[in-house]
């Protein structure tokens, strides 16, 4: 019998010929409206999913493939009589590969003024649904989510060759790394909505969820390593790596070559990884570069060499003697310009053994792999302080991304602003308090970190990016107490601003920038970071 692929995305990118490739594999096709419609008029012959149930996609769109005839044959055991008897007693078909990417949920709720109704209505349930089956089922289904993988996948099964078994896993547990990503960021849009909304709102978080917290605090870490010595020479220390620490975190990180990690070098890193983690929703290739726990570059690209040169571009100095994390493998023409320069660090989820090759001159530079797939944090982990005489225990800052912005000005910002503004945004919480980042919707272009004053951080944010600060955007980690840093912003050609929101003069802040044709947006949500 024919094998079948079902395709239903809502980003067409790359799908007509991922099909061909499909199709010339010697597969059949099935397909939702839109995407059927795609492939059609790209001359791709399709059978439309509701031929195949004999029911039509209803409630506008909310009703679309979630039928058994559709989730028997992706959930069926092929090595399970009962399974293939009863797909035989319905009529039900097996599918083998299933591609389906989802309503950009996230994407619609960054929107400025987008309402609730049209946030749920981008709430995916049949995508997740055909996703997590093909993915439980993966010893018989392929789940395609990411369009990076359409490439290999089509040629590997036009070559008739068949995907392994831990192909298979790790494209289900991508599946399940993006399902339970999209649910978290409905999770905390529902949270916030509920926040601003509920009567309640006054009432603390600490207050709702008091009991959830032990009356006695205990925590194991393990010994792992002894460094040389802590923060400075005559401290001495070492390092403990928490019981489950995941493959994501620093204490799992591998180290290929180079000088023992020092403890401040563990800290950088870990500040690099926290942030290189944070862009993982924009899905660029991204380089971070860092130094004393600060971003001084951070760059995005249509390639990790391109994000690099970006994030080097940000701050040739600061750079010198720092830290550079990068999301994507380092080729040779990465490590080259790597090589080229003086860096404690690199990390990368992977590095070539070209770009090994060039390391190797370079022998003190520490490279450190670390897997970037899996999630860096459990929902349930801590950060600690020690004050003296006890011991502060909050919740991690997971918040790494927006979940709505109100724009408060006369002028909306465009849509490049937008997208420089929520980069920036992502980057500021990582900058030490009172932070101000300074970026286009490539790179940061300033940073001013750790000021007594938020208009000092952003005089030294402004300084640094010297002209490229004029059509920049700026990101402040807590609101404006006054309108000074909107009028040295201004001054210095800032065109759009983000920022929290909630100071007693706040209309102050906004009339400068509604003064000088500013966009500025308020969060809502505050990153202090001491
Ligand atoms: O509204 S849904 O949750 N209901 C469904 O039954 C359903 N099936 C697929 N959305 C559903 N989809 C989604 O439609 C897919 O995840 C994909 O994002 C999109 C593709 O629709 P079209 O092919 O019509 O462009």
């Amino acid at each position: 019998m024919q094998r079948l692929a079902l395709i239903s995305v809502f980003d067409k990118t790359g799908i007509v010929d991922f099909t061909r490739d499909l199709v010339a594999a010697g597969y059949g096709i099935l397909s939702t409206g839109g995407t059927a419609r795609t492939l059609e008029e790209a001359g791709i012959q399709v059978t439309p999913v509701e031929e195949y149930t004999g029911f039509p996609e209803m409630m506008d769109g909310r009703v679309k493939t979630l039928h058994p005839k559709i989730h028997g044959g992706l959930l069926a055991l092929r090595n399970d009589e009962g399974h293939m008897q009863s797909l035989r007693q319905h009529d039900i078909q097996m599918i083998d590969v299933v591609v389906v990417n989802l309503y950009p949920f996230e994407q619609t709720i960054a929107k400025p003024n987008v309402t609730f109704e049209e946030a749920v209505e981008m709430i995916d349930i049949g995508g997740p649904s055909m996703l997590r089956a093909a993915a439980k089922n993966h010893p018989f289904v392929i789940p395609v989510i990411d369009p990076a993988d359409y490439e290999w996948i089509g040629k590997r099964l036009k070559s008739g060759e068949a995907l392994s078994t831990e192909e298979r896993r790790a494209l289900a547990a991508k599946v399940f790394r993006s399902t339970g990503a999209y649910d978290r960021a409905i999770d905390d849009y529902f949270q916030t909505q509920l926040q601003s909304s509920s009567a309640q709102a006054s009432q603390s978080k600490a207050e709702s969820e008091d009991t959830s917290w032990p009356s006695l605090y205990t925590v194991t870490f393990l010994h792992k390593q002894a460094l040389r010595y802590g923060e400075n020479p005559h401290q001495s220390a070492h390092f403990y790596a928490e019981h489950d620490a995941g493959p994501a975190t620093i204490a799992a990180a591998v180290q290929l070559q180079g000088k023992e990690l020092s403890y401040n070098n563990i800290q950088d890193a870990d500040a690099a990884l926290r942030i290189l983690r944070d862009l993982d929703d924009l899905n660029s290739p991204a380089v971070v570069a860092v130094k004393h726990m600060n971003p001084c570059g951070v760059g995005i690209g249509s390639s990790i060499l391109e994000a690099f040169v970006r994030a080097y571009e940000a701050d040739p100095v600061s750079i010198f003697g720092g830290i550079i994390a990068c999301n994507r493998v380092v080729d040779e023409d990465l490590a080259a310009r790597l090589t080229d320069m003086f860096l404690e660090i690199v990390i990368a989820p992977r590095f070539t053994d070209a770009a090994r090759e060039r390391f190797k001159r370079k022998k003190n530079v520490r490279l450190l792999t670390v897997d970037m797939t899996e999630p860096l944090w459990r929902p349930d982990h801590h950060s600690f302080r020690r004050v003296s005489g006890g011991l502060l225990v909050q919740e991690i800052d997971l918040q790494g991304d927006i979940p709505g912005w109100t724009v408060v000005t006369k002028r909306q910002p465009t849509q490049a602003e937008s997208l420089a503004l929520r980069f920036a945004w992502k980057i500021v919480k990582h900058v030490k308090s009172n932070a101000i980042v300074l970026a286009t919707d490539a790179s940061t272009v300033g940073v001013g970190a750790g000021q007594m004053n938020r208009v000092g951080a952003a005089e030294i944010a402004i300084r640094q990016a010297g002209p490229k600060a004029k059509g920049s955007v700026l990101a402040s980690d807590a609101f404006f107490p006054m309108r000074d840093t909107v009028d040295t912003a201004a001054a210095a050609g800032v065109r759009a601003i983000i920022q929290p929101g909630g100071s007693i003069k706040d209309e102050e802040s906004i009339a400068a920038a509604d003064e000088h044709d500013i966009a500025m947006v308020f969060t809502g949500i505050r990153h202090f970071l001491h």
